[in-house]
């Protein structure tokens, strides 16, 4: 087991039976000139995990953990996409429009797609997720459940949407979630922090927060 320092206590592991899962580091969400960018958000904000990620993605790969990446993003026909999703907020450039960087949240248009510094290897499950959250409507369950996986390792963003509600959902499926305190971001810096919080609040009822560096040490144990 691998034991590292973490609120609101240690987190232990087995990495055998850890994930991690990479939550939509897509280009639309952290790219200038993307759909968040398009919004009015400052994607800085979201930028300053790529450099921690990509190490824990690293030393994961040299782990050998199992590493799954997501995308929210819907079919180009927009079957999947829920009509209150498409009409929420009223935007003038909205899911399904054509964005800066091809149609909005659609597989397969060039602003869905993974920022290249994060990008999947060809063994590295992607799921494409319709929701916020990455079991809702998707395999990951079963993928997780196959490699026996008990503990997941958690990046991405936003913080208190898509990171918080895959959070919820593993936690509420058996899961130990580890949510990686400088690998997980927001447009607004209140809420990320308030994130955090929420999940190791009450003894850790979501899980556990800890930066990156010392899961990078556990993962890369000394020669
Ligand atoms: N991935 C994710 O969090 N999707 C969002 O729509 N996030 C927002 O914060 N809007």
């Amino acid at each position: 087991m691998a034991v590292i320092a973490a609120d609101p206590y240690e987190f232990a592991f087995d990495p055998a039976h850890t994930a991690l899962v990479i939550i939509d580091m897509q280009r639309d969400f952290l790219e200038p000139g993307g759909f968040g960018a398009a919004l009015g958000n400052d994607v800085a904000l979201m930028r300053r995990t790529i450099a921690p990620t990509r190490a824990v993605l690293e030393a994961a790969r040299r782990a050998g953990l199992l590493v799954i990446h997501t995308r929210e993003g819907h079919r180009p026909d927009l079957t999947d996409l829920p009509p209150s999703k498409r009409a929420r907020g009223h935007l003038p450039v909205g899911i399904g429009d054509r964005g800066p960087m091809g149609r909005i949240l659609v597989r397969g248009e060039p602003g869905h797609a993974i920022i290249p510094e994060l990008g999947p290897l060809p063994a590295e499950p992607v799921i494409d997720k319709p929701g916020k959250g990455a079991f809702h409507a998707t395999d990951l369950a079963a993928i997780l459940a196959n490699r026996a996986i008990r503990s997941l390792l958690v990046c991405g963003v936003t913080t208190e949407v898509c990171v918080h509600t895959t959070v919820r959902e593993a936690n509420d499926r058996g899961f130990e979630c580890l949510v990686l305190s400088d690998c997980v971001g927001s447009y607004f810096p209140d809420f990320h922090a308030a994130g955090l919080r929420m999940i190791a609040a009450q003894g850790g009822i979501f899980g556990w927060v800890a930066p990156s560096a010392p899961v990078i040490a556990a993962l890369d144990p000394p020669p």
